[in-house]
């Protein structure tokens, strides 16, 4: 059977907010294992970013999404893996449609749970990703 090539995919990733708080959950996946990052995942055929933000949130944890704005996007490469892997990651900055709403965990096989944690004092380890942006200087709350 012929080899296919790796090629880049697209991914979603939101940055939900509430108060000073942003939503994170442990991964239980191959990229990022055990480390604290945001809900979102691959782009499919025919979506906007906000209807696959919206998709992926609600699935990993059951959350209703309400208004969503772009951010920012970045490039990169996973080397380190025995199957390297290329993203080009769309971040949305979201609030919930319903700031009461708690987080559920439908997929155990791939994230610890979900809560809210304070922007001043996040968790570690952070997603490499997440990591350095938080290192840069990257903030996602509104500036006004
Ligand atoms: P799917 O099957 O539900 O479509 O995908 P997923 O299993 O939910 O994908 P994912 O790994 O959660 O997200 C896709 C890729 O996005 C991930 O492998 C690496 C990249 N990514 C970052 N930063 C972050 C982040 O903070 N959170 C998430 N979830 N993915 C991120 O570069
Ligand atoms: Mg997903
Ligand atoms: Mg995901």
């Amino acid at each position: 059977m012929e080899e296919t090539q790796p090629v880049p995919r697209v991914g979603v990733v939101l940055f939900v907010l509430k108060g000073k708080s942003v939503l994170l959950g442990r991964r239980r996946a191959s990229i990022g294992e055990s480390t604290f990052a945001l809900p979102g995942g691959h782009l499919e055929f025919g979506e906007s970013f906000e209807e696959c933000g919206a998709r992926e949130l609600m699935e990993e944890t059951g959350l209703v999404m309400g208004k969503a704005d772009f951010l920012t996007v970045t490039n990169k490469v996973f080397l380190d893996k025995s199957k390297p892997c290329h993203y080009v990651i769309i971040f949305l900055r979201a609030v919930l449609a319903d700031p009461n709403q708690v987080p559920q965990n439908p997929e155990p096989d791939k994230c610890d749970g979900w809560d809210w944690y304070d922007w001043d004092n996040l968790p570690q380890p952070l997603f490499s990703t997440l990591d350095e942006m938080v290192r840069s200087g990257f903030n996602p709350f509104p500036s006004t």
